[in-house]
């Protein structure tokens, strides 16, 4: 009915709680300001952006990417129930018991391409009870991925890029990695951090960050 289809959100998934969306914002920032003061990214720059750089080569990757609202990790997109399988989702009995429950989501990774800026989330087997199975094959129907390979946290975006590219971003990472490519940069204190052509780059985390966060739809 139009009742219940008004009643479907934008989409499903987690959402940081505020004090750990600010401090997940904080990391990202150091990632992207240690990102563009480095030598070999600096060699690439134009691969990743035609802004004017600084005096010394570099980039404000800060303002490369616009913030695209409240940090959180989507789980299913519904469009108001637009969106395939939306309806079946929501009316999944662990979607019903999940709705305001708090997790801690693991962030193992930070990423950034020219398009978009993001975390990578590794879910739990109980946080994938939440994830719906189509998620990765939708994007790579080719490419055999674990599942939760999708999940991550938009950060920021390049101007005219949607969020939903960050996922894609993160699924061409998660593809090369099971071929085998990327180069270890170097070690960062906090991470390694990995090439994946001159465009692609990923610190990996030796701590995980912890993020707890609320399952909840978002209706806009
Ligand atoms: O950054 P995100 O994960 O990417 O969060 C936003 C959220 O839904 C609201 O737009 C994500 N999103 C948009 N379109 C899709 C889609 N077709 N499949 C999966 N996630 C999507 C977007």
């Amino acid at each position: 009915s139009a009742l219940e289809a008004a009643a479907l959100p934008l989409f499903f998934g987690w959402f940081l709680a505020h004090k750990h969306a600010l401090e997940l914002e904080k990391r990202s920032r150091e990632f992207l300001k240690t990102l563009s003061q480095l030598d070999q990214f600096k060699q690439h720059i134009s691969q990743f952006t035609s802004e004017e750089l600084g005096s010394q080569g570099e980039v404000d990757l800060e303002k490369h990417f616009q913030s695209r609202g409240v940090l959180h990790c989507t789980t299913k997109f519904c469009d108001f129930g637009k969106a395939d399988g939306a309806k079946a989702y929501a009316e999944k009995e662990v979607v019903r018991e999940s709705m305001g429950c708090v997790t801690v989501l693991q962030i193992s990774a930070f990423f950034a391409t020219p398009r978009t800026v993001g975390a990578r989330v590794a879910l739990t087997e109980e946080q994938l009870r939440l994830w719906p199975p189509d998620a990765e094959k939708e994007v790579m129907p080719d490419v055999d991925l674990p599942l939760g390979s999708r999940a991550h946290v938009t950060l920021g975006c390049a101007e005219g890029v949607e969020g939903v590219q960050t996922g894609i971003d993160l699924l061409e990472f998660a593809k090369l990695e099971k071929e085998g490519s990327g180069d270890k940069v170097q070690d960062l204190g906090d991470g390694t951090l990995y090439s994946y052509g001159n465009d692609m780059w990923m610190l990996r985390l030796s701590r995980n960050v912890e993020a707890p966060a609320m399952f909840s739809g978002f209706y806009g």
